[in-house]
């Protein structure tokens, strides 16, 4: 998994440079090798490649992905969802059953841990910039305040929505901070007001983010 830049750059800027001198493998521009024949100096052509290999993989800081699988308070599984960083946040899809039909409150939690029943231990909402609870809160929201679960007359609910402020990467709003985050779907819908938590209830179903 592609975390930081330095992490993947050392392998593929090696090996990328390496087809480019050696194998020649963009045809579009012939290979040429050191004119001054220098052992001491990096070349311009060298150069020129790592910084091509960099714009090229600088991406991969927003290519992160993670998941989370889902739990009810029984233990068994019943959903999962994926995510990947984009540049507008991190786009995540979600697939989940056995739930009773409604909306329901959904929140990615501050702490990456999911013991049931009662699910107290994925503590409270991702909430690193120290706002109140709820889109509708003139002090909120929480980085970690999500819409409302939408789950239909057969329990299911299938949502992809890009989720604003936060990142995969490094940084304060990170989903791995040092305790990890999860993603909590309350019995109850959000008020979308309400301090600390919407007034959205029990926590029916809980699953760890992970990489
Ligand atoms: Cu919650
Ligand atoms: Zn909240």
């Amino acid at each position: 998994m592609a975390r930081l830049l330095p992490g993947c750059s050392s392998v593929w800027l090696e090996r990328l440079v390496w087809d480019q001198e050696v194998l020649g493998s963009n045809p579009s521009t012939p290979t040429t090798y050191r004119k001054d024949g220098a052992s001491g100096g990096i070349p311009m052509k060298r150069i020129g490649l790592i910084l091509g290999a960099l714009l090229l993989f600088s991406p991969m800081a927003y290519g992160e992905t993670a998941k989370a699988a889902l739990y009810n308070a029984e233990g068994k599984e019943i959903g999962n969802a994926t995510f990947t960083d984009d540049s507008e946040g991190v786009r995540m899809v979600l697939t989940v059953g056995e739930l009773t039909p409604g909306l329901h409150g959904f929140h990615i939690h501050a702490v990456g841990k999911c013991e049931g029943p009662d699910f107290k231990s994925a503590g409270g909402h991702f909430n690193p910039l120290g706002k109140k609870h709820g889109a509708k809160n003139p002090e909120g929201a929480h980085a970690g305040d999500l819409q409302n679960l939408s789950v239909e007359t057969d329990g299911t609910a299938h949502v992809e929505w890009v989720v604003k402020g936060v990142t995969l990467g490094p940084g304060e709003n990170s989903l791995f901070h040092p305790d990890g985050t999860s993603l909590v779907i309350h019995a109850n819908p959000d008020d979308e007001m309400t301090d600390p938590s919407g007034n959205s209830g029990a926590r029916v179903a809980c699953g760890v983010m992970t990489q």
